[in-house]
């Protein structure tokens, strides 16, 4: 059967068909959850012939494949995107009306697949939509949790979180292959022996195994045929239950074995940049990675295929240290299993993996204890410690009598109990190590792995991160896509530099007139949203200043606050006039880990002190704060095209990129921020007159580091600073309760790790300097207009561009 046609008739026809064949119902019995499941299903078939096509050309090229190995992937909304990478969507929305629907309806149906925690996550979904656009062959793996990242609620201004279960419902985007699933052996003990040639070996008796399941999703470029693949695993037990002991009588203890099993893609770990070392954890990664390179060895290779060459046909990029147990697992295959010598297995191994890492953070970075790792994986510990040593070796022939550097590098590090760097073995194995903003990456080179750099200066490079354009201006900003497309034509969607084009209506009257009316339609469709959403009311006119992004002391939700507290405090001691508020809805949207007490405190405050502003009458109105519960992807793509201003305001040197940052540039927010990540890209883009820059710069703050921090210094001295923290401590957020955020209070007068404190006054002038130019709105439209002209750079079709080029050498199919 060939694709159905590209009609509305020929739409209708399938779609009444899938509703029928599919869920068993006739239109006038069906379920809205029903008519969305038929509508996924028919913009599934549309696709299908093209996904098969592109398995086909794409196996027979035998062309090097992008293996994207992901612990995450925050995919957002299915069904928007398919339609869009489709050139269904004009047809699907006359064909559901002509059957008394509405597409809309349908769509709001949908939840997220939310399978990662923030921009990690959004940046591997962002990367595969670019590699399929851009004709190039990637298999993304990853996990199919069943429980997603957490909903958040809010009890009382507290967060409380919810199970997200994302596939009650349905699941119409997957398709599950148990077919081709795939054994994942762990525990037990290793064994040396002696093969028939009479050749030393090692063999693994693992304790226990599970079954690795993989669910097919359709990754589709935008309007060029291909169909490229995610493949995710899920977990189950590799029998039903055991017999054995069901027969002896004791069957919890069966069904305990098996959910047991089952409990390795149970859930997302919610803790962005901070992991726990937890074993679940650890099972989780190898769990995908094995499986994975199982996968990809056992169905995408031809019988035969001689592995000394696996670099020719596939690069494992490894998004962070999360898949990095994958390199041992490669040279397990190839020692223990294919019978190489170790020094051949290493260098396929090497060609094969390259290292992209997203964080400075020192607590961000993942050891592995060994007494964990030779628990769950021995012969994976034997391996690490014999790279270790070879890798030593090296170290040691390079600078000879240097030991400590030596000890830094170790793969191996002795603190309170032994564990495994798992981003020094990561630099040890990839062929190239990127960091993911220029900035970042050269501190990656200078402190984090500064004795790496040092020996191999240049497996380092640097790529900038990107986003993509289709879900986050064309999607998300459709009346702002069809002015572009008046002005342009239509192929800033695959070409994003040619947004530059837009630099001359940047001084057009007519033009700039509709650039603030589609701001102002999504203004309207924001506050729409919002009031059916949460029961918030947007008031109208206001500058709307977003704040979204992870809760971290890192990226300073407080100093935010302060902002707001300040204002908020100059106006009820008489410092300023309400009147002379500039008109201003701050929103905020944040969750944070469960077990991150402070972040906790912080949504708390931040709530707290949102009720209290937004009901104090001598504010007449002029300052309001809004912090929506649950911000994911679809509400991102509301949120981000009605903002006027991006706050970007993390500590200097601790946010290695940020995404956030350039979707909003993209869609006219201007930015204040710090020099930081890609904020310093994206200021040298816009220019310095489009970018409200405050705070210290890197440099500055080793400095005032080393020197010995302060806060409470800050505190004393800055009047209005001061002022700000003791309304809090006043209890005046609280209902007179002193203490309730001590917590949050007294951190930051007493450590403040991330200097809140010591930027606050740079930050207050920087938001005077967005004041004035937000009150003269032909100045502020005409630095919007800047911004989306000169950041097409941040593009992730453009990421991939350099992706290709410096680390994974090959080129989109033609
Ligand atoms: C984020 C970084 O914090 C952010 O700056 C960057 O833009 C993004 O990655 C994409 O490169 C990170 N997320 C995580 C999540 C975990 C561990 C480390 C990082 S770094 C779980």
């Amino acid at each position: 059967m060939g694709a159905p046609t590209y009609s509305v008739d020929g739409f209708v026809r399938e779609f009444l068909h899938e509703l029928n064949t599919n869920q068993g119902v006739t239109l006038s019995r069906s379920s809205v959850n029903d008519q969305y499941l038929a509508l996924a299903s028919t913009v599934k078939n549309y696709l299908m012939a093209r996904w098969l096509e592109t398995n086909r050309k794409t196996q027979d090229a035998k062309v090097k494949t992008i293996g994207y190995l992901s612990a995450e992937y925050l995919l957002g909304s299915q069904l928007n995107n398919a339609l869009l990478a489709s050139d269904l969507h004009d047809i699907a929305a006359e064909g559901l009306r002509q059957c008394g629907l509405s597409l809309p309806t349908l769509r709001a149906q949908e939840i997220e697949p939310g399978l990662g925690n923030g921009g990690l996550g959004r940046l591997a979904a962002c990367f595969i939509d670019s590699l399929a656009t851009m004709n190039v062959p990637c298999i993304g793996y990853g996990i199919r949790y069943e429980y997603g990242i957490f909903r958040q609620t809010f009890v009382d201004g507290r967060q409380v979180e919810q199970p997200d279960t994302w596939l009650a419902l349905g699941a119409p985007w997957e398709f599950p292959h148990p077919e081709a699933s795939v054994v994942v052996n762990f525990g037990g003990t290793t064994e040396r022996y002696t093969d028939v040639d009479g050749e030393e070996r090692c063999r693994w008796n693992p304790e226990w195994n599970v079954l690795a399941v993989p669910y097919n999703y359709m990754v589709p470029g935008y309007l060029n045929g291909r169909v490229n693949t995610l493949r995710l695993w899920s977990a189950v037990a590799t029998k039903a239950f055991d017999l054995q002991i069901f027969n002896a009588g004791d069957y919890a203890q069966a069904v305990r074995a098996q959910t047991f099993a089952e409990n390795i893609s149970k859930v997302l770990y919610p803790e962005d940049s901070t992991p726990q070392g937890k074993e679940l954890r650890l099972q989780q990664q190898y769990f995908f990675v094995a499986a994975s390179l199982r996968d990809f060895i056992n169905n995408e290779l031809e019988e035969g295929f001689d592995l000394h060459n696996l670099s020719d046909r596939i690069i494992f990029q490894l998004n962070d240290t999360h898949p990095v147990i994958a390199v041992p697992e490669l040279m397990r295959i190839l020692i223990d299993e294919e019978g190489f010598e170790w020094e051949e297995a290493w260098e396929a191994t090497r060609k094969c993996f390259a290292y992209t890492c997203h964080t400075l953070l020192p607590e961000a970075l993942e050891v592995w204890s060994t007494e964990l790792l030779g628990r769950l994986l021995p012969r994976h510990l034997e391996l690490i410690y014999q790279i270790n040593e070879h890798f030593l070796r090296e170290v040691h022939e390079t600078f000879p009598g240097d030991e400590i550097r030596a000890r830094r590098m170790s793969l191996i590090v002795e603190d309170r109990e032994q564990g495994v760097r798992m981003a020094h073995l990561a630099a040890v194995a990839a062929t190239k190590i990127n960091g993911v903003a220029a900035l970042h990456s050269q501190l990656l080179r200078d402190k984090v792995l500064k004795d790496f750099a040092d020996l191999w200066p240049d497996r380092f490079t640097n790529v900038t991160n990107g986003v993509t354009p289709r879900r986050f201006v064309r999607m998300a900003n459709y009346k702002f896509a069809d002015l572009l497309n008046d002005t342009l034509g239509s192929g800033w969607v695959t070409d994003l530099e040619r947004l530059r084009e837009l630099e001359p209506y940047a001084e057009d009257e007519d033009f700039k007139a509709r650039f603030r009316e589609v701001k102002a339609w999504n203004k309207r469709r924001l506050t729409g949203l919002l009031e059916a959403r949460d029961g918030i009311a947007l008031p109208e006119g206001h500058m709307l200043d977003v704040m979204v992004k992870r809760l971290h002391e890192y990226k300073r939700q407080s100093l935010k606050l302060l902002h707001i507290v300040s204002l908020y405090e100059q106006v009820l001691s008489g410092k300023i006039a309400a009147a002379d508020v500039t008109p201003r809805t701050v929103l905020f949207g944040a969750k944070a880990a469960p077990g991150y007490r402070m972040a906790k405190d912080t949504i708390h405050l931040i709530n707290k002190v949102a009720e209290v502003v937004n009901n104090d009458a001598r504010l007449e109105g002029r300052l309001k704060v809004a912090f929506p519960a649950n911000y994911n992807v679809t509400l991102a793509e509301k949120l981000i095209p009605a903002a006027d201003l991006s706050e970007q305001i993390s500590l200097a040197g601790m946010e290695a990129s940020g995404t956030g940052n350039m979707k909003f540039a993209l869609n006219g927010a201007l930015t204040i921020g710090t020099d930081d990540g890609a904020n310093v890209e994206i200021r040298q883009l816009v220019g310095d007159e489009h970018f409200f820059l405050f705070g210290m710069t890197e440099p500055e703050v080793a400095d005032l580091g080393a020197a010995g921090y302060n806060p409470a210094s800050y505190y004393e001295s800055n009047e209005n600073l001061r002022d700000a923290l003791n309304l809090i401590l006043s209890g005046h957020f609280s209902g007179g309760n002193r203490h309730l955020f001590d917590s949050v209070v007294l951190n930051l007068i007493n450590q403040d790790r991330f200097m809140a404190l010591a930027d606050f006054q740079s930050y207050v002038d920087a938001q005077a300097r967005v004041e004035e130019r937000y009150a003269d709105q032909e100045a502020w439209t005409r630095s919007a207009i800047l911004n989306v002209a000169r950041t097409g750079y941040f593009s992730s079709d453009r990421s991939m561009r350099d992706y290709l080029q410096r680390i994974w050498h090959t080129t989109p199919m033609i």
